[in-house]
């Protein structure tokens, strides 16, 4: 019988305890006890991850006192699921979307500190379809999926729509953070309006999910930080309000070489600042 069948059997009779011997397994049978304890300690974590009771359950694995080269090989057996645990906690996809030529692709660069991504420098075409890549950053793996841009003048929505609603399968099993891009400018009814299509698109839950990233942050006056930017528009304000306040700035041309740690004009800077809050909501959100 595996793991999961014997679990799943005392869980649903209502059990409160559940005891594993190793005796049996390694020794009276001789198979390697490395593997019994792979085997056995993996059956029981994805066990917990599936399980949706909260009754407790306790599981014991019993080793003879004597027997310390099996206490060893469990020991370490059981360091290793936690550390593949803690990495896969700390890899994050993150979708960016927002108007056409608004920067996100440019972004998607500055974010994995590499040119993966092709910025459009001509007035028309854009990234055509999703494009994923993945990097480790400041001891995280982060995937970034970026999408053709919204109200692109050369696509129909019709076209446009299914090619960005490909980034859920880009991100499978499930996206941690969008990241709404915006220039330094104007927040003119056509913003509005991709916000608006955006919501349409992906339910207006996606907010409880997003961070509101500006781009052209040189275009900030000197001094002058994102809140204060957004402190001047009503609708800009109600934006961030509603993603919980969780907003930051780029400049994807002007703000590479600045080195200066902790310096606001500084895309190093912004990147820390914006994983933090991409941890933070994870946690908040629970993954
Ligand atoms: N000055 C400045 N220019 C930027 C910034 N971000 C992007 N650009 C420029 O804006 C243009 C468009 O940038 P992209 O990164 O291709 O924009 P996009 O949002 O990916 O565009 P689509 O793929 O069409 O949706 C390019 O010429 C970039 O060099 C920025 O922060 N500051
Ligand atoms: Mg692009």
């Amino acid at each position: 019988m595996g793991i999961d069948s014997i679990l799943t059997t005392c869980d649903s009779r209502g059990f409160g305890s559940v005891v594993f011997p190793v005796l049996g397994a390694g020794l009276m049978l001789s198979f390697p006890i490395a593997v019994v304890a792979k085997v056995l300690l993996e059956g029981i974590y994805t066990f917990q991850q599936q399980r949706t009771s909260s009754r407790p359950l306790t599981v014991r694995i019993v080793i003879h006192p004597d027997d310390h080269v099996s206490s060893e090989v469990f020991r370490s057996a059981q360091e290793e699921i936690h550390r593949n645990q803690d990495h896969s906690q700390e890899s994050k996809r993150i979708v960016l979307l927002g108007k056409t030529g608004c920067g996100k692709s440019s972004l998607a660069n500055i974010i994995l500190g590499e040119d993966l991504f092709t910025a459009h420098h001509s007035s028309v075409s854009g990234t055509a379809t999703c494009q994923s890549e993945t990097r480790d950053v400041s001891d995280r793996k982060i995937t970034l999926v970026d999408t053709p841009g919204l109200f692109d003048t050369e696509r129909s929505e019709e076209d446009l729509k299914p090619e960005i609603m490909k980034c859920i399968t880009e991100c499978a099993p499930g996206i941690h953070a969008f990241l709404i891009v915006l220039k330094v400018e104007r927040f003119s009814e056509q913003e509005q309006e991709v916000i608006s299509r955006i919501c349409e698109y992906f339910s207006e839950d996606i907010l409880n999910h997003a961070v509101v990233v500006f781009t052209l942050g040189n275009e900030l006056d000197e001094g002058m930080k994102i809140k204060e930017f957004i402190r001047e528009n009503q609708k800009l304000r109600d934006l961030v309000n509603r993603c919980s306040g969780r907003c930051h700035v780029f400049d994807n041309k002007h703000w590479n070489n600045n080195t200066l740690q902790n310096d606001y004009r500084s895309n190093r800077f912004q990147r820390e600042e914006l994983l933090k809050t991409i941890d933070k909501l994870t946690v908040e959100r629970n993954g």
